[in-house]
């Protein structure tokens, strides 16, 4: 291992198939941006619930950091860390521009993703239940709200507040997670924000690299 770059953990096999959806993404992407090359660690599913993974993460999952003698989980938290690491490049110098844009982290972690996370996991692995159809609509009503409120906060501004900050990079993951719902599509400044997230040379190299991932593995079977 490099010891003079932080490694992270992934998933050898991503249930996502490479589409960048499991929570690594966010922290290479972040990695991209701030130009901090990084060493990964891949894991097994097996292997994350190992006394030597839950030294790293209680919880058993990924992405895990280390940094040294550090080690970090919870993606939010290496995000800071990352742009702790590297001021001015995901995080304000103003002091009050640096705050709005953590409020928009914790936004994005927070109000956001809670219930996105909801409605798609019922989305793909709940449809066989029998209170689906019942309850399906409630959980996209919720996510539509916030959608709503979103796009209007955003309105025609590229960024959520000023400069593109790790508080833009955490809600473009977030929102990332409708992708196959469609319902993004719904809300065009969100959708040209998100798809401007995507276009930056930083997350492309983040993706490829995690898509690089799910390609060895469906080579090796
Ligand atoms: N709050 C933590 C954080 O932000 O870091 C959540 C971390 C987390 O949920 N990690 C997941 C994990 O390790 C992977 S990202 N799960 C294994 C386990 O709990 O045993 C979640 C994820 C999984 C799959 C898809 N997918 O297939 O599309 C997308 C996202």
């Amino acid at each position: 291992m490099n010891t003079t770059s932080p490694s992270i953990t992934a998933f050898e096999r991503s249930p996502d198939r490479g589409r960048g959806l499991a929570r690594d993404m966010r922290v290479r992407w972040a990695l991209e941006e701030v130009g901090q090359p990084y060493d990964v660690q891949l894991q097994s599913f097996e292997a994350l619930k190992q006394p030597a993974h839950l030294a790293r993460n209680p919880f058993g999952q990924i992405p895990t950091y280390q940094e040294g003698d550090l080690v970090l989980f919870e993606s939010g938290a290496i995000l800071m860390q990352v742009a702790q690491r590297h001021p001015g490049a995901l995080l304000p110098s103003d002091a009050d521009a640096r705050a709005r844009a953590i409020m928009w982290m914790f936004a994005a972690l927070s109000t956001m993703e809670p219930p996105i996370l909801e409605f798609t996991m019922a989305w793909v692995f709940e449809r066989d239940k029998p209170w689906y159809e019942a309850r399906q609509p409630m959980l996209e009503t919720r996510v539509r709200n916030r959608l709503k409120q979103l796009s209007d906060r955003l309105g025609d501004a590229d960024w959520l507040d000023g400069a593109f900050s790790a508080g833009d990079l955490l809600m473009i993951s977030v929102l990332l997670r409708l992708g196959s719902t469609g319902v993004v599509n719904d809300y065009p400044n969100l959708a040209a924000y998100v798809a401007r997230g995507e276009a930056r040379p930083a997350y492309q190299r983040a993706f490829a690299a995690q898509y690089a991932v799910f390609e060895a593995a469906s080579a090796a079977g």
